[in-house]
């Protein structure tokens, strides 16, 4: 064998080599990044105890990373700090139109949106020497996202948000809109009572704001997304949030202007879908703004389901229940809250067009 020949065939077995490099390179970059869940918190998990009910998805439970300090997260969000939940069942979708449906029929229940206001309830939630609502808006309803035809300032939320007499669960837009061919979307319009009705009657109840954050993560470790470390920008996108100028401008590049049917992007790492957007999810807990802040050095916090009472300086009297993972409205450069560190509250009346909820057990 001549030298020229030894020398193509070892650069052949090189070539061979780096080929084979690439290839698992690529193989790698296209699995759903396997090595997050192999991580030590995994160890701590619990085996799922049974065959899965129908339409959930066994949640591990481990110790994890809950909240963020990165340049994203809103100041509610932090600091991070390592929180443990015992593993559980959670809905793998969030409860459609033809679910709520199904218990409306059953139960006869009735939900918030749909009872007209009591005058005495409000004054009560409102600081001191506020004036009374307008007598004629103390008739059922509910707020509709109802997007402004130009540019407006991004500090006053009535630009978007209308209180509309009629709208409800089943009168999406209020009075004239109905459930037609959006059997398979995310209930909306509903309250966090509703939300706890409904789970009790399924025999589920609502996740703490820690199993939901847990389970929205996927697996994965101090991640921004549900899905990892790429933000979506208006050409990319991983969920049904807002691509555009909110609010005027909504290019649905995502496909949906407003809800979409649930289970459409791909889920996360535990099976989940639309942990990001689609509808934001009512949790059991009350929400504090500053519940982290007290988080002392080396703390791990076991299964917390919450403070004792609710806090947020600018809703002083307002009762607060948390909600989490965003929705369709969400866009980068507004609120970018289709994080699952993210959190936002609401009375526990109150729903709106972009508030669902599922379920765990
Ligand atoms: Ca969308
Ligand atoms: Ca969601
Ligand atoms: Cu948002």
């Amino acid at each position: 064998m001549n030298r020229t020949i030894v020398k193509l065939g070892g650069i052949a077995v090189l070539a061979f080599i780096a080929a084979l490099l690439v290839w698992w390179f690529l193989q790698k970059k296209d699995s759903p990044e396997p090595e997050s869940f192999e991580n030590a918190y995994q160890a701590a998990s619990a085996p799922a105890p049974g065959e899965a009910p129908e339409g959930m998805v066994w949640i591990p439970g481990g110790q994890f990373l809950m909240g963020s300090n990165d340049r994203m997260a809103w100041e509610e969000e932090g600091p991070a700090h390592h929180v443990k939940v015992k593993g559980f069942w959670m809905d793998k979708q969030e409860v459609t139109n033809a679910q709520f449906s199904e218990f409306v029929a059953a139960t006869g229940y009735v939900t918030d949106a749909e009872k007209a206001p009591v005058l005495e309830e409000i004054m009560a939630q409102l600081p001191p020497g506020t004036p009374p609502p307008n007598p004629k808006d103390l008739v059922a309803g509910s707020m509709v996202f109802s997007p402004p035809t130009r540019d407006v300032p991004l500090n006053d939320i009535s630009n978007w948000w209308k209180w509309v007499h009629g709208a409800s669960w089943k009168h999406p837009e209020g009075p004239g809109s109905d459930l037609k061919g959006r059997e398979q979307h995310p209930v909306i319009h509903i309250s966090w009572n509703d939300a706890m009705a409904y789970c009790k009657w399924a025999g589920k109840r609502l996740p703490t704001e820690a199993e939901w954050e847990f389970a929205a993560r996927g697996g994965l470790e101090g991640k921004n997304f549900v899905w990892g470390d790429e933000a979506p920008t208006d050409d990319k996108t991983f969920a049904n949030t807002w691509q555009g100028k909110f609010p005027a401008e909504n290019l649905k590049r995502d496909g949906y202007v407003g809800t979409a049917p649930v289970g459409q992007y791909a889920p996360n790492g535990y099976g989940l879908y639309d942990m990001a957007g689609n509808v934001w999810e009512w949790c059991q807990d009350w929400y504090d703004k500053y519940l982290y802040q007290s988080c002392g050095p080396g703390e791990v916090r076991d299964n917390p389901n919450g403070p004792p009472a609710s806090r947020d300086p600018s809703q002083p009297n307002m009762p607060l229940r948390v909600q989490k993972g965003g929705s369709y409205l969400c866009h980068d450069s507004y609120c970018q809250r289709y994080r699952p560190s993210a959190r936002q509250a609401s009375s526990p009346e109150s729903g709106m067009s972009h508030v669902g909820f599922r379920c765990v057990r």
